[in-house]
C-alpha cells in the first residue's frame, strides 16, 4: 500500500475466487496509484470475505474486483451482504474483466450482477482512464447511477 497522504481515497482491489490471472490487477494497482488513489491490492484467488474484512480494516469507499476465468457469477452471489453483515452497505462495488464464461450481450452481463448488488460493472476489455474517473465522481458523489 502507498503512503496515506494527498490521496483522494481508499479502495481494495483484488481478484476473486481461484483465479490466478494478475497482469490486469497489477496493471489497475498502478493506474488507481498514479490517479492518486491509495490502494491496497490483495493480489489473485482472493475469497468474498477477505475483500470485505479488507474493505473494513482500511476504511476503503470501493472495493474493485477483477475476475478472469470466467467464475465471477459465482463468486459475486451473497457478496453484497458479506458488506453489509460488517456495516457497509455504502462500500461501492466495481466488478471486471471475462466476468461470465464465454460471451453475452453487454447489458444482459450488467443485469446479472447488478441483481445481486454490483454498482458497477465492466464487461472485457476496459479503459482505466475511464475507470478512475467514475470513481473519483462515485467517491465526490457527484457520479450518475
Ligand atoms: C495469460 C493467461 C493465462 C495465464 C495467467 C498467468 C497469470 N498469472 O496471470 C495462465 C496460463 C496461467 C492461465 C490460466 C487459465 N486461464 Co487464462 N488466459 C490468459 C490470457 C491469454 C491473457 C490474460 C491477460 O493477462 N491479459 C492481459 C490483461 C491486461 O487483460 P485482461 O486480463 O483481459 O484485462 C482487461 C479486462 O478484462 C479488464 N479487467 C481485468 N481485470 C479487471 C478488474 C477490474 C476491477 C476492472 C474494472 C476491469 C478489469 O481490463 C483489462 C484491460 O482491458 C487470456 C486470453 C486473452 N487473450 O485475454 C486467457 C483467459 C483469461 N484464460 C482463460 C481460462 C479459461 C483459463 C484457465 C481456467 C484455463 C484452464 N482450463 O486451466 C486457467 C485459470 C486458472 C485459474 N485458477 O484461474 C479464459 C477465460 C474464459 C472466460 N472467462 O470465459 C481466457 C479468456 C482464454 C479463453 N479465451 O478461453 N491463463
Amino acid at each position: 500500500m502507498t503512503s496515506g497522504r494527498n490521496t483522494i481515497g481508499t479502495v481494495v482491489i483484488g481478484v476473486i475466487g481461484n483465479d490466478i490471472h494478475v497482469v490486469a490487477n497489477r496493471i489497475l494497482e498502478m493506474s488507481l496509484q498514479s490517479a492518486g488513489f491509495e490502494v491496497l491490492n490483495l493480489g489473485t484467488n482472493v475469497k468474498p470475505d477477505e475483500f470485505a474484512d479488507a474493505a473494513l480494516e482500511v476504511g476503503a469507499e470501493a472495493v474493485l474486483i477483477g475476475s478472469l476465468n470466467g467464475e465471477a457469477p459465482h463468486w459475486c452471489h451473497g457478496l453484497k451482504a458479506r458488506f453489509a453483515a460488517r456495516g457497509l452497505d455504502h462500500v461501492k462495488l466495481y466488478l471486471g474483466g471475462n466476468v461470465v464464461t464465454g460471451e453475452l450481450p453487454r447489458d444482459e452481463v450488467e443485469a446479472m450482477f447488478t441483481r445481486v448488488g454490483i454498482d458497477r460493472v465492466f464487461y472485457g476489455t476496459t479503459d482505466f482512464d475511464a475507470l478512475t474517473k467514475t470513481l473519483r465522481k462515485d467517491m465526490d458523489g457527484t457520479a450518475a447511477r
